[in-house]
């Protein structure tokens, strides 16, 4: 394989131990390639629209370059289109999609900054795989700068059903623009259908075979490829003091109580208040767990910038200040509701330490957290997950509990079957959840995506590329 290109919104530096799997598994194989990581500084800067300073640095093997945005650009790239438009249709939520700020420009706009910046620093055998939903277009701009390298894309959001995804304006055009890739990678089964459907509906392009689609003069091939954890790594953070310390301190401080836990970043998509209205369910409908299940809902900060993101902070805060309120004694607080960023390395402590781990998202690509739950647990005594059958990993894990967040009662019922579960149930189901995550790996994604990249077929050379 030629060398590694990575481009994604943002850049981590793998030499940082704060920098997750993903950075990890995406960094190793950068190393054997001696590659490249290109993505938006995340810093705003003075300048016009469509420029940028380009920074570079050295980190071993793996050249980092970055550009910085404008104001102008950032908020209509990365504020506007991209999460005030993709991010909730991609979820679903038409509802929540602001389509009068009129961003694409700006979305259309850094992405051909990001292509005009990148060109120069690409080899004729290089391989890129771009990243996520930012920079969907990034392809065919590349294709219009004469770039003939094979060229990937993953999807880490879902894709949904074709008339979701028409009501867009300019969807089109959107999609017209994944025609450039070789490789386009969905994170199940559910999201590569969708892709076929709506390129046969919208395109009219036909399958050529398994899961290569014909459309505009190119062929592209489509997959699902469910991203997974670095195990290794988080069972070393399990074992290490910041972890341990934590899972002692809450078995201490919990040791009479049932913990259920919540790790999300506070989003829409996460489910929170319809989780917490399950939680208050139990309660109501199972006094036993009164005075005894406690969850901590841990929700950091995110997007604090996008308008629909501080409608739910005020609703989570009235509906844990509710529950605490009616269902509170003096030495009890169902409800422990954090909204603060937890170090990374303390949460294995805490999922070690639960009982129950509630990852019930109303939409999810994937959710790591629920692997990373898995992953900390101690095989002889495991928790167990109750996972949304609308999260990506609901498709892999099938010895979690799955749920329909969206009915509360069902929900709270399912929490009680686990907060009951008998020990040898939990180590069965805990067992197989355990293989299947360490079978599919994040080294295995990655590998498994390079591969099916690198075995594409050369491409004519003509473009699909649509002028806005
Ligand atoms: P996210 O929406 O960020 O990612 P998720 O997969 O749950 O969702 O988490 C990614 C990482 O962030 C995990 O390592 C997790 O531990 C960490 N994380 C989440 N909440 C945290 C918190 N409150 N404090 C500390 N760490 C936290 C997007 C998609 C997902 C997809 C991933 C990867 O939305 O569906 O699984 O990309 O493709």
């Amino acid at each position: 394989m030629g060398r590694l290109v990575v481009v994604s919104n943002r850049v981590a530096d793998p030499r940082k131990t704060s920098a997750g799997g993903l950075a990890v598994a995406l960094s190793q194989a950068l190393q054997k390639t001696g590659g490249l990581w290109f993505g938006w500084s995340g810093r705003i800067e003075e300048g016009a629209p469509g420029e940028g300073e380009l920074h570079q640095q050295q980190a071993g093997p793996v050249k980092l370059v970055t550009v910085d945005l404008c104001r102008q650009d950032h908020d209509e790239y990365y504020l506007g289109y991209s999460n005030g438009v993709l991010w909730p249709v991609f979820h679903y939520r038409l509802d929540l999609a602001d389509f009068e700020a009129n961003s694409i420009g700006g979305y259309r706009r850094v992405n051909q900054l990001f292509a005009r910046k990148l060109v120069p620093y690409l080899l004729p055998d290089d391989v890129i795989w771009v990243h996520d939903y930012h920079l969907i277009p990034l392809a065919g701009e590349l294709r219009a700068l004469g770039c003939r390298q094979h060229i990937g894309f993953f999807l880490h959001i879902p894709l949904p059903p074709p008339q979701i995804l028409a009501a867009i304006p300019g969807h089109d055009w959107l999609l017209r623009g994944l025609f450039s890739y070789d490789l386009l990678g969905f994170q199940s089964q559910t999201d590569c259908d969708h892709f076929g459907r709506y390129v046969e509906v919208e395109a009219h392009a036909q399958q050529v075979e398994k899961g290569r689609w014909r459309a505009f003069g190119r062929t592209v091939q489509a997959g699902a490829f469910p991203i997974g954890i670095d195990v290794e790594e988080f069972e070393s953070l399990a074992r290490a003091p910041e972890a341990t310390d934590m899972y002692h301190r809450m078995k201490n401080e919990y040791s009479r109580r049932k913990l259920l836990v919540g790790v999300d970043r506070l989003d829409y998509s996460k489910g929170l208040p319809h989780r917490l209205r399950a939680f208050r369910e139990l309660l109501t409908k199972y006094p036993e767990t009164r005075d005894s299940a406690t969850l901590i809902q841990i929700a950091s900060p995110s997007r604090e910038d996008v308008s629909a993101y501080s409608d739910i902070l005020h609703e989570l805060e009235s509906l844990c200040g509710a529950i605490n309120g009616n269902f509170g004694e003096l030495d009890w607080m169902p409800v422990r509701y954090i909204h603060r960023t937890v170090a990374r390395a303390r949460l294995p402590g805490l999922y070690r330490a639960s009982r129950v781990a509630l990852v019930t998202p109303l939409r999810d690509g994937m959710n790591l957290v629920a692997k990373e739950f898995i992953v900390a647990q101690d095989r002889e005594d495991p928790g167990v997950l109750v996972l949304s059958r609308f999260a990506g990993a609901a498709e892999q894990l099938k010895e979690a509990l799955l749920v329909n967040p969206f009915d509360m009662e069902g929900t709270a019922a399912t929490i009680q079957v686990a907060l009951q579960m008998p020990l040898e149930e939990r180590r069965q189901r805990h067992q197989e959840l355990m293989r299947t995550i360490r079978q599919y790996d994040v080294q295995w994604w990655c590998d498994a995506f390079l591969q099916a990249l690198a075995k594409t077929q050369a491409q004519e050379t003509g473009t699909p590329w649509l002028r806005l």
